[in-house]
């Protein structure tokens, strides 16, 4: 008989500490004289083959590691970077004819097309390659947005150590990150500490690039990243998210002015580098030409132009704004580019062969690493949009690709399924009910969650004032208007403000400035308590920005081993009927494990799951949960 440990009553109570599972062997029924590692290693697989499986796992093939040669010294933008500083580096960039290119591949790509799950095992096992055969990139954007919450929750696995392990491996590449400024990696303002301390210990760890951002394009949220990020001495790059149409003359919020006036100021905050950040694929080929062409005349700074391809028009956006200057896009390798990706880089870097832009990246080499990702995504398949070609619809909802899935099972899981094509309707009312706001993240949260409620309770932009007076509003849209997301191209519809405030004053200051710093000693007692864990810095930063998610990975850790090393066709499918695989653990402990047999649900709802582990037998039973 299995407890399952979960329901442990020194489980809930929260006061396990890493030697739980020793401590407690009556929680499993294993024979023979299991190693407690060994006894979760099998239950970590016995779960996946009862509870998703059921030993129908599907064939994939062995990624091919593109061969490199060893012998050849690796020397690239980092060693710029490193010798020249980031002023030397910046002119090192004005000084290329070539376009310059990021490959997004170990972050936004992965983030934009499989939610975010790849694991670092297949980073790391393709980070020699790329260092490599991608001597030649500019940057690689492999941490931050996304991938630092999607590492705890869902992998179990340090985003630190994703860092460290890559850095290691690729020296000679710039390490690029995704920063939502006062957000920092989170989905709200933190206080200015945790922002400074995180981008000290982020570019200690390997970080050289930080892009920056706003959800609002309110440059005041930014200063205090800027800042610091100059103070280490790394590359600030300052984006300026686009939104609207400059093309449309008759849109004149988000106009070409605009851009100019915010590209100016940009520049004056000290920025070594302009984004334009285009993350809801809305920059069409025209626009991008004639905004590249503005801002090149007006701004001394390098650009730095990413967009998706959601709409298929992507790579004609990158050769427009090609031909119209800019240094440096975004692209991702083509195996894991296209839709809500970003243009593949092989493309592009083909596209620009024998022109006065030609890069002297390699097309043969981008090839082999392409075959590596293509393999690898396609053990990720249970991630995919489901999605088989672009769509234009975003012109016209402006719903940015990461926010249209989480969308979308947001309805559903208000019962509201049928009723999507209204909440993207709603989507552009509660838009214009703001007074047309930048839509990433958290910003374009608050234009979801009004959407969403605007379904709910039948309002529309005239009757709202009247039909939704005494409604309470949800937490998101009360935070945007109470100011603590920050301040909008304009102001606040007044109107608006009052109905969801109901007598609150809202700020005007950056909500940093009201927050207490955070209190490192508490967290570091209270992990001491409650685990006899004794955290680190960075591991502080992570329980300061995710109290909940890190707090439940730790937990998790209390009972389970970090399977950092293991195949992803394993940490996510287990096994098939006869399938060896050989597992090795972050203590550098080894078994090999084959799937014997899985045996029919016994009147407990327990079934018999039989391995071979180093030539013995193991028989764990595991509940079916199904
Ligand atoms: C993020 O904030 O994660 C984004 O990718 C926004 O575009
Ligand atoms: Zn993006």
């Amino acid at each position: 008989f299995i407890i399952n440990v979960l329901e442990h009553p020194t489980f809930i109570e929260g006061v396990c500490d890493t030697k739980f599972i020793d401590n407690h062997p009556e929680l499993f029924n294993v024979d023979g004289n299991s190693s407690s590692d060994e006894v979760r290693l099998l239950r970590f697989i016995g779960n996946k083959v009862v509870n998703e499986t059921l030993g129908n796992k599907r064939e994939f093939d062995n990624p091919v590691i593109p061969p490199y040669d060893d012998s050849k010294k690796l020397y690239g933008t980092k060693q710029i970077l490193d010798e020249k500083g980031p002023d030397g580096l910046v002119q090192w960039i004005k000084d290329q004819k070539q376009l310059l290119f990021t490959d997004t591949t170990m972050r936004d790509a992965h983030q934009s097309l499989l939610a975010t799950r790849v694991r670092s095992r297949d980073m790391i096992k393709v980070a020699k390659s790329t260092a490599h055969l991608g001597s030649d990139l500019f940057s690689l954007e492999m941490w931050g947005g996304a991938t630092f919450d999607v590492s705890y929750r869902y992998l179990k696995e340090s985003p630190w150590k994703r860092l460290e392990e890559l850095r290691e491996r690729i020296p000679n590449i710039l390490f690029q990150m995704l920063f939502r400024g006062s957000n920092a990696v989170g989905y709200k303002n933190y206080p200015d500490n945790l922002i400074r301390d995180f981008v000290k210990e982020a570019s200690q760890s390997g970080i050289d690039v930080f892009r920056i951002f706003d959800s609002l394009n309110w440059l005041e949220a930014m200063k205090v990243s800027v800042d610091e990020v100059l103070k280490q001495g790394k590359v600030a790059e300052v984006s300026i998210c686009y939104t609207g149409d400059i093309l449309d003359e008759s849109r004149t919020k988000y106009n070409l002015d605009y851009y100019v006036r915010k590209a100016k100021e940009v520049e004056n905050m000290g920025a070594h580098i302009l984004a334009i950040k285009d993350m809801a694929a809305l920059l069409k080929p025209a626009a991008a030409h004639k905004l590249i062409t503005a801002l090149k005349q007006e701004v001394k700074i390098p650009i730095h132009l990413h967009t998706h391809d959601t709409s298929g028009n992507g790579v004609a956006t990158l050769l427009m704004a090609t031909m119209a200057g800019v240094d440096i896009v975004d692209t991702a390798i083509t195996g894991m580019s296209g839709q809500t990706s970003h243009p593949s880089l092989n493309s592009i870097v083909a596209a620009v062969e024998n022109t006065d832009r030609q890069s002297t990246l390699d097309l043969d080499k981008l090839q082999q690493l392409s075959e590596y990702w293509t393999s690898v995504r396609d053990v990720y398949y249970e991630f995919e949009s489901g999605l088989n070609s672009g769509t234009t619809e975003i012109y016209k909802y402006e719903i940015p690709g990461g926010q249209y899935s989480n969308l979308k099972a947001q309805v559903e899981s208000f019962g509201l399924g049928q009723k999507f094509k209204d909440v993207k309707e709603k989507y552009i009312e509660a838009n214009e009910l703001f007074g047309d706001i930048v839509k990433v993240t958290p910003s374009s949260k608050v234009v979801g969650d009004m959407a969403i409620f605007m379904v709910q309770n039948e309002l529309d932009k005239e009757n709202i004032y009247e039909k939704g007076k005494d409604m309470a509003y949800p937490d998101s849209v009360r935070d945007f208007f109470r100011g603590m997301i920050g301040q909008p191209e304009g102001g606040f519809n007044e109107d608006l403000s009052k109905i969801v405030l109901k007598g609150e004053k809202p700020i005007s200051v950056r909500p940093g400035t009201l927050l207490e710093d955070i209190d490192y000693q508490e967290i570091f007692d209270e992990y001491k308590k409650s685990f006899n864990l004794e955290l680190d810095q960075k591991d502080m930063l992570a329980a300061a920005l995710y109290p909940k998610v890190f707090r439940e990975y730790v937990e998790y850790m209390c009972v389970n081993d970090e399977y950092m090393r293991m195949e992803s066709d394993v940490f996510f499918h287990g096994l098939r009927i006869g399938e060896i695989s050989q597992i090795e653990l972050s203590s550098g402990k080894s078994f090999m494990v084959k799937l014997v047999d899985i045996g029919k649900i016994n009147d407990q709802g327990l079934r018999s799951v039989v391995f071979e582990v180093d030539g013995f037998r193991r028989e764990i039973f595991v509940e079916d949960t199904k």
